[in-house]
């Protein structure tokens, strides 16, 4: 196993969306243990503590989308920290919801193109995240990260897209709720979608090979953003925007030790734990556990698949 320097961000990010709570989360991980759980995998661990956001105009809440201003400052301190970690290691991302990926994504794609590699990203999750502002029926922003870092226009006011990633770099996994704009905007566009249907019919592994292949061949970077939602509900409750029919606990282990495998993962995000609706800390020991099979814990050593 190739050990690796892990480099754990506190992004206690809440302004996505109007239920609070996602910013007890980089907490919540630490309590269930995660940097013990990657340093036992013999990786070592460097904790930088919790981030903010930058500074900002206070938000008045009077339009449909809520906490701008914040989202924004959370956006460019969060690209920063992703590009100056990734100098030095694997970032991982304790969130926060999921508005912390627009920073996230963005700053791993400013990272690849410094290096001159394309980077990929594989999002594991219940929605697919493609409004802008203005499309989203509800005006969180944490239903905006894909469409901001694939370039979509009407993000007024945020930081430039520097490195748009290229939609046919995109691949999710888990989809049971898209919303209609979401649906139409997917269907102009070059993303690959994997819905709980699609994973029924399938199962999990081929979809998840066939990309990393792509990325292998193109020795691209890989960003992992794994949302709780992508589990179902009846494993992980600590979530504000449970659907039913998610990932089984197998499932989502499976995808984490397929990462693990590859070699190919360089930064990671653990986004929209609610500790508050959680029970007995099982939703963040839950996510623990993914986070150590994406990074190498396994029952017993097996011949792993090449991936060139
Ligand atoms: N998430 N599509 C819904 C909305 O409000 O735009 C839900 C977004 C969920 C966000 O998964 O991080
Ligand atoms: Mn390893
Ligand atoms: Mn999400
Ligand atoms: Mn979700």
């Amino acid at each position: 196993m190739t050990s690796q320097h892990c480099i754990l961000i506190g992004a206690p990010v809440d302004s996505g969306k109007r239920r609070a709570g996602c910013l007890m989360g980089p907490d919540a991980y630490r309590t269930a243990g995660i940097a013990a759980a990657l340093e036992s995998l013999g990786h070592t661990v460097e904790d930088i503590g919790n981030l903010a956001p930058e500074t900002h105009p206070a938000d008045t809440n009077d339009g449909l989308v809520y906490a701008r201003n914040e989202t924004i400052g959370w956006t460019s301190r969060l690209a920063q920290a992703a590009e100056d970690a990734l100098e030095c290691g694997l970032p991982v991302f304790l969130g926060g919801d999921h508005s912390l990926s627009l920073g996230s994504v963005a700053g791993a794609a400013n990272f690849a193109a410094k290096e001159g590699r394309p980077l990929f990203v594989l999002w594991l999750d219940a929605h697919t995240d493609f409004h802008t502002p203005e499309t989203s029926d509800s005006g969180n922003l944490h239903g905006t990260p894909v469409g901001y870092f694939t370039g979509r226009r009407g993000f007024e006011n945020f930081p430039e897209v520097l490195n748009p990633v290229p939609e046919e770099n995109v691949c999710m996994i888990g989809l049971r709720s898209v919303d209609t704009q979401e649906r139409l905007a997917l269907e102009d566009s070059s993303i690959r979608t994997h819905d709980m249907r699609h994973i029924d019919e399938n199962g999990i592994a081929g979809p998840l090979n066939r990309f990393l292949d792509q990325v292998a061949e193109a020795n691209g970077m890989l960003h992992v953003s794994l949302d709780v939602d992508f589990l179902d509900p009846s494993v992980a409750p600590a979530v504000g925007t449970t659907v039913p029919g998610g990932a089984t606990v197998r499932e989502a282990h499976l995808v984490c030790e397929i990462l693990h495998d590859s070699g190919l993962m360089t930064s990671l995000d653990l986004v929209e734990l609610n500790p508050f609706l959680d029970e007995r800390g099982r939703t963040a020991h839950l996510m623990v556990d993914l986070c150590a099979s994406a990074l190498g814990r396994r029952v017993f050593d097996r011949p792993t698949r090449s991936y060139q």
